[in-house]
């Protein structure tokens, strides 16, 4: 879908709700697909972050619950985290975070290390976490034995006629159905631990300062998973040559200097890893992306009804590039899963 669009009086009621009267400019910021994001000035000088949260995909109240749980959690140990100024639902506030920046591509392997040591402590930060078990926000988010499943439907649906102009991006999904079952087997079989984790580790959902600090962010998808899911979206994002929605796929390709930096930075910091899951690590990395294809290629088939979208075909885009990283990963299989155990 198109980014929704709100008048200044939205706007402002919305800052108003939240204690904040003296704004100078409110302004669209970032690149997220889901929620609407804005940068807020005041006259104080202060900087926000204003978000109106995507409700038709997040349940907002447990939305709202994990997020403060998670950001209280966090700040109580130290760590520095997303501040929550105000959170009046579907609206919320967070302390802008000043000196730090993100990128939606990842040019040197210095940060794609320092983005992997960054979530893996987030999930050690998290391990702790004192009971109830975190809210499921989107139930089955990563299975991708599901997503499967959702495509299967969208495709003979077809609601939009388009299925006849993906045969060949369907074809080489098919053909990759049996390997992308495996991680969620292993989960269900319980060889690979639940844990927190982030779900939604992509580059632009760390924010990085030029003295290597970093916090996640993002955190509307921190709820139980796997390590690997994770990872593998590290793998789709952070090693990508080119951006998510390149035209241009000559230019898409899985780098493996930033593979080794990521496998570097996560390892140093996830100590807790089990042997079981640092050996599915480059799996992880063909099983998310291909999983991540697969929800474009199903948004693109239902008539974008999911991300943001910037012109017609920008999902089918989306998707050949992460098919083509599938490709590349696979092409590089045995080099990968040597850097995981060396
Ligand atoms: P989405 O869920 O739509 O991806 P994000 O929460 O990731 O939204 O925010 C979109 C972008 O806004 C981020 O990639 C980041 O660049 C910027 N951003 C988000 N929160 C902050 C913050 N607290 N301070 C500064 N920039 C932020
Ligand atoms: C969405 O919110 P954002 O842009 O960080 C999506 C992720 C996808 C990603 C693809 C809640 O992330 O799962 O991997 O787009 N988030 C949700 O770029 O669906
Ligand atoms: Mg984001």
């Amino acid at each position: 879908m198109s980014n929704r669009t709100y008048t200044k009086e939205q706007l402002d009621a919305a800052l108003a709700s939240m204690g904040v009267t003296d704004q100078t400019d409110v302004s669209r910021y970032g690149s997220g697909h889901i929620n609407d994001t804005f940068k807020v000035e005041t006259r104080r000088g202060v900087r926000y972050i204003l978000q109106r949260v995507n409700t038709d995909i997040f349940p907002p109240e447990l939305l709202k619950s994990n997020i403060v749980r998670v950001t209280e959690f966090l700040k109580s140990r130290g760590v520095k985290s997303l501040e929550v100024v105000g959170y009046e639902n579907p609206w919320r506030l967070y302390a802008f975070l000043e000196g730090y920046s993100s990128v939606d591509l990842v040019t040197n392997p210095k940060e794609a290390e320092l983005a992997a040591g960054a979530f893996a402590k987030f999930q050690n930060d998290l391990a702790e976490l004192p009971p109830p078990r975190l809210g499921e926000i989107i139930p089955k988010f990563h299975d991708t034995v599901d997503r499967l499943r959702l495509l299967d439907e969208a495709a003979a649906a077809d609601v939009r006629g388009r299925k006849a102009s993906v045969a060949a991006e369907l074809d080489f999904i098919d053909r990759r159905r049996s390997e992308a079952a495996t991680l969620v087997e292993m989960m269900r079989r319980g060889e690979i631990p639940e844990r927190i984790t982030h779900n939604d580790t992509k580059i632009n959902n760390v924010m990085l300062a030029p003295d290597g600090s970093n916090v996640v962010i993002d955190l509307d998808t921190t709820m139980p998973g796997s390590a690997l899911y994770d990872f593998g979206d590290m793998v789709r994002t952070s090693t990508a040559a080119a951006a998510e929605d390149e035209r241009d796929l000559s230019k898409v390709y899985s780098k493996k200097e930033y593979f080794e930096a990521l496998v570097r930075g996560y390892l140093a910091n996830a100590k807790f890893l089990t042997e079981a899951e640092r050996a599915s690590m480059a799996l992880s990395g063909r099983i998310i992306t291909l999983t991540i294809g697969i929800r474009f290629l199903t948004d693109y088939l239902k008539g974008d009804v999911y991300f943001h979208t910037a012109y017609g075909e920008h999902n089918l885009v989306r998707c050949r590039t992460q098919l083509k990283m599938v490709e590349s990963m696979e092409a590089q299989k045995d080099e990968y899963e040597r850097i995981v155990r060396g």
